[in-house]
């Protein structure tokens, strides 16, 4: 079965909200080798999140993309034991720590969870602080980890203001304590703002694992 075919079953069964079918049609084809992580996520799951459009006088749609998305976090979950065992395929890194997670009010977390199991499969130990983290908390979070880089990510335009903020912050500290680390930024409102990363100041946008696997050998390296 082709990735388009794999494609168009999992959206058919995500428009049936068919939880049960549609984490066994994954869990089957990862099982059976048929299908990998990086096409699940970048060719069946990306896609058919990016795809939901809501009209604005359709009553039905935005709790069905509450279901839906539940239904793809779900997945996600699911296939955590086949990330961890597809690191040796991608590992550039020894363990090296990486935190990832959303600024206030942002509450699109497919794409953050999707870019903490990148790492993973690049051999970070990878912090999911999630959606709709305060900014002090982001703070907290990176005193105690120590990161090697700290990835934001940001779906709604409106929330770029809060991410500046953060981003400042983060370079705020990262020069008072000597700090060693990558401010990375991602998720669709930098994919339509294509200079919103250099105004916030973020050292790198990045989007896809491609991206992150050249990023990451790169920090590696120095
Ligand atoms: C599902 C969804 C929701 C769900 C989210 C549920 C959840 N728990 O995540 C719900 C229903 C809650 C929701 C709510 C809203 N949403 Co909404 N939502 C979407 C939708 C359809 C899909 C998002 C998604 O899951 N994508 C899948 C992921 C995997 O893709 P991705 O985010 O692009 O991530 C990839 C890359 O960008 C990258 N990446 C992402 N983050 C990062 C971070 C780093 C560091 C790196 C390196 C890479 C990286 O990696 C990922 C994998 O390839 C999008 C449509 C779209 N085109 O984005 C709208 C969309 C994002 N939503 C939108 C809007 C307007 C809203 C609401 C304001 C609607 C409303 N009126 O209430 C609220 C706002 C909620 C809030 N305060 O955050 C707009 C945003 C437009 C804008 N202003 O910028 C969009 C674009 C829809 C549209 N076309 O208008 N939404």
């Amino acid at each position: 079965m082709t990735a388009q075919e794999l494609y168009s079953q999992f959206v058919d069964l995500l428009q049936k909200e068919d939880k049960g079918k549609a984490v066994q049609l994954v869990l089957e084809k990862l099982e059976s080798g048929e299908l990998d992580i990086l096409t699940l996520y970048s060719e069946i799951l990306t896609p058919a999140q990016n795809g939901l459009v809501c009209w604005q006088d359709d009553s039905l749609c935005i709790w069905r993309e509450h279901v839906r998305t539940s239904i793809v976090r779900t997945v996600l979950e699911c296939c955590y034991p086949y990330v961890v065992k597809e690191i040796p395929k991608y590992r550039v890194a020894n363990g090296e720590k990486v935190i990832i997670g959303c600024p206030s009010e942002e509450y699109h977390e497919i794409g953050a969870r999707m870019v903490a199991d990148y790492f993973t499969l690049l051999g970070f130990h990878v912090t999911f602080v999630g959606a709709n983290t305060p900014q002090s908390e982001i703070m907290n979070a990176i005193a105690h980890v120590k990161p090697k880089i700290v990835g934001i990510s940001v779906s709604n335009f409106y929330n770029l203001v809060a991410a500046g903020k953060i981003v400042g912050s983060l370079a705020r500290i990262r020069k008072e304590e000597d700090l060693d680390f990558r401010i990375v930024v991602g998720g669709n409102a930098f994919r339509l703002n294509p200079k919103a990363h250099e105004n916030i100041g973020a050292d790198a946008v990045l989007q896809t694992f491609g991206d992150l696997k050249r990023y990451a050998g790169e920090v590696l390296q120095r």
